[in-house]
């Protein structure tokens, strides 16, 4: 198994997650994802009524998104439903407490989602946020794509996707994106204060109007015919040149060449 790539506390009926792979670069691969699935699970039999979803304070990369290592060469979608990051991020929409992320540092990818999908995100103002699938050629998921949609205005989500460019915490802010942005001095108690606000709110209140947006946000009308539209359109993705050489181009740590094809 190796060493733990999270730290875990609980105090207060708030449950802290600090990723801790620092090496890596924090990368969320299957072994750290399934450290967060069991903390979750821990916080529940804990009655924890808030969670916080952190790195170390002063980190320089909050989070290096999925384990490129990890995403298949080619021929398999990259983000099927049981991919470690599609089970993560369904786990912190479910998870019956409101889970704040504390973000200082890049966040890139498949991290970035993650910190989108959570109930609230506050950065410090040196916090950056890039969505990269265009950079190594994936074809990104509905729910993954919706993710985005649900939080950020389209022009946003757009700039984010198609550019792969990091975003300041301060640009998010404005575009309602993100809940604050908070000097690295003060983020910590600035999010332990608004996890307390809510850990003293009625639980089964809180958790039920949780579960009722998650619902709601999801409750778009896709027709079967174009759900296996958007499914083939992936698949030509993910089986071309240009998605190999991306993960190729990754791990020989080059920039890729592509070619459309
Ligand atoms: N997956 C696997 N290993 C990673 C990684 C990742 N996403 N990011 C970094 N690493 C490894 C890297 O290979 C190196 O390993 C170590 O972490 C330190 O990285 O020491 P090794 O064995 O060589 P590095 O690059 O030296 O650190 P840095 O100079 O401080 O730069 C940090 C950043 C974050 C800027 C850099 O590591 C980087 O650009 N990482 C990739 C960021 C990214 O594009 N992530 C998107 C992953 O894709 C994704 O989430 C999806 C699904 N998507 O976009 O669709």
């Amino acid at each position: 198994q190796g060493p733990a790539q999270i730290l875990t506390d609980i105090s207060d009926g708030i449950g802290t997650i600090t990723l801790h792979h620092e090496a890596k670069r924090n990368a969320l691969s299957e072994h750290m994802v399934q450290e967060m699935i069991q903390a979750f699970d821990q916080f529940k039999q804990a009655d924890v009524r808030v969670a916080i979803l952190r790195a170390l304070p002063g980190i320089k990369v909050w989070s290096a998104g999925h384990d490129v290592t990890e995403l298949p060469a080619g021929g398999h979608d990259p983000l099927s439903w049981q991919d470690s990051l599609r089970t993560l991020i369904r786990e912190v929409e479910v998870f019956p407490g409101p889970v704040i992320a504390l973000i200082e540092g890049g966040v890139w990818g498949g991290a970035c989602e993650l910190v989108f999908a959570c109930d609230m995100v506050v950065a410090t103002p040196e916090a950056t946020f890039a969505a990269t699938p265009a950079k190594l050629g994936v074809p990104y998921n509905v729910t993954g794509l919706l993710t985005f949609l649900n939080v950020a205005p389209p022009h946003i989500a757009k700039e984010l996707l198609f550019t792969g460019r990091p975003m300041t915490a301060a640009r998010l802010e404005r575009q309602g994106v993100i809940n604050g942005v908070v000097p690295a001095e003060h983020i910590g108690a600035h999010v332990f204060e608004m996890a307390r606000t809510i850990a003293q709110n009625a639980p089964l209140a809180v958790s039920v109007m949780k579960e009722q947006l998650r619902i709601l946000a999801g409750a778009n009308a896709v027709s079967p015919g174009d759900f296996e539209r958007i499914q083939s359109l992936r698949r030509v993705v993910y089986n071309s040149q240009d998605y190999a050489e991306g993960i190729q181009a990754f791990k020989e740590k080059r920039l890729p060449h592509y070619h459309g094809e």
